[in-house]
């Protein structure tokens, strides 16, 4: 075996695995040179002695230049692939698409806004109520027609065997229940606002869906009357639109309210001239309302002598369908982004 030709051929390897190969020719399981090495116990001991030394010096010299080829290779490997990596950090960034606020949270931080203007405290209240919190407090009990009208998704009920009828549970109809949570624990008088998330066992349409969004609003003190209603709404009403639709408000029946009242405003998406939003009417209704009715102070613990009061609930979808001229409620909840990007 003559080494020089071993060298110059490990180092004429370009690349790993040619290198492997080579080492693999000479030093393997069957490598030339390992065969030898193994034959070497197979030798008379004068033999074996002689041959020996001058096989391990081949072994090493074979296994030195094999590593300091493969160390040249590496190395070169990394430079190679450290000029295709090189950074440039003039060039332009990838931009990173924020998201934005939501047309009806938009809507609903504005409506907080105009309301906290007027003294009201914002407070919370959970989208799974009781049968209690959601009717039979506010004067709806089990066999009142109104429940038809406000139908909703019941939850099933788990171990709650041992409660009374009036604890089963469901979706909330609407933010009414959150007067009643309120008024358990504070005293009048008290102006609050809450909103959130209400759902309906109905069918859906241009200007209804089985889930969207309420503001509940509730006064109560001594000498409330339906004109501190009207002035509250009416600076609402200012701040969100400027004065730029017609509102009326008609006589309503809600069981938790007497007198009770609906507040119509002139449809913005066809200019009161009639379409879907409206049912053709040029008008649609926003919101609910009324003076809190005797039984639901009685409910809580209030004196009726003492305190009067009114509460209203706004369909915070709608407005926002008048206030962008949206035609239909549906579009809130699809998450198609050509829509959402115009906000
Ligand atoms: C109520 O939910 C009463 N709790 C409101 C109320 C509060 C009355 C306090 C008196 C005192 P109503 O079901 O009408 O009432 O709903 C109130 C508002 O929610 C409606 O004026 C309308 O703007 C909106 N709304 C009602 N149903 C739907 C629906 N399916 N989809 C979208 N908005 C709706």
């Amino acid at each position: 075996m003559d080494i020089g030709e071993i060298k110059k051929e490990i180092l004429s390897k370009s690349n790993l695995k040619e290198l492997d190969a080579a080492h693999k020719k000479y030093l393997g399981k069957n490598g030339s040179l390992n065969v030898e090495l193994k034959a070497l116990k197979d030798l008379p001991p004068d033999e074996r002695k002689a041959k020996a030394p001058e096989l391990q010096r081949l072994k090493r010299e074979i296994d030195a230049a094999v590593v300091e080829r493969a160390g040249y290779l590496k190395r070169k490997e990394i430079e190679s692939s450290l000029e295709s990596e090189i950074i440039d950090i003039t060039a332009p960034g990838v931009k990173i698409e924020m998201g934005h606020i939501h047309p009806l949270t938009k809507v609903q931080d504005r409506m907080n806004e105009i309301f906290t203007s007027l003294g009201f405290e914002i407070v919370e209240g959970p989208e799974v109520e009781t049968e209690w919190y959601n009717f039979d407090a506010l004067n709806i009990p089990e066999d009142h027609p109104a429940r038809d009208m406000w139908d909703t998704f019941w939850l099933a009920p788990e171990n709650r065997e041992s409660e009374t009828k009036n604890q089963n549970l469901l979706l909330r109809t609407h933010t009414s229940p959150v007067q009643i949570r309120y008024m358990e624990t504070h005293h009048s008088p008290l102006r609050i606002i809450t909103s959130g998330r209400v759902f309906r066992h109905e069918a859906s349409d241009a200007s209804h869906d089985i889930q969207f969004h309420q503001l509940e609003g509730l006064m109560v003190d001594k000498n409330i009357t339906v004109a501190n209603f009207k002035a509250v709404i009416g600076e609402f009403l200012k701040g969100l639109f400027a004065g730029k639709v017609q509102t009326r408000l008609r006589p309503a029946y809600f069981p938790f309210v007497e007198p009770g009242f609906e507040v119509m405003m002139s449809c913005a998406n066809c200019d009161a001239k009639g379409c879907p939003v409206c049912s053709k009417t040029g008008w649609l209704e926003v919101m609910g309302a009324g003076m809190v009715h005797p039984n639901v102070f009685k409910a809580v613990g209030y004196d009726v002598n003492e305190v009067q009061g009114f509460a209203f609930g706004i369909g915070i979808d709608r407005i926002a369908m008048m206030k962008y001229k949206i035609d239909d409620i549906r579009l809130f909840y699809g998450g198609d982004l050509k829509f959402l990007r115009q906000f």
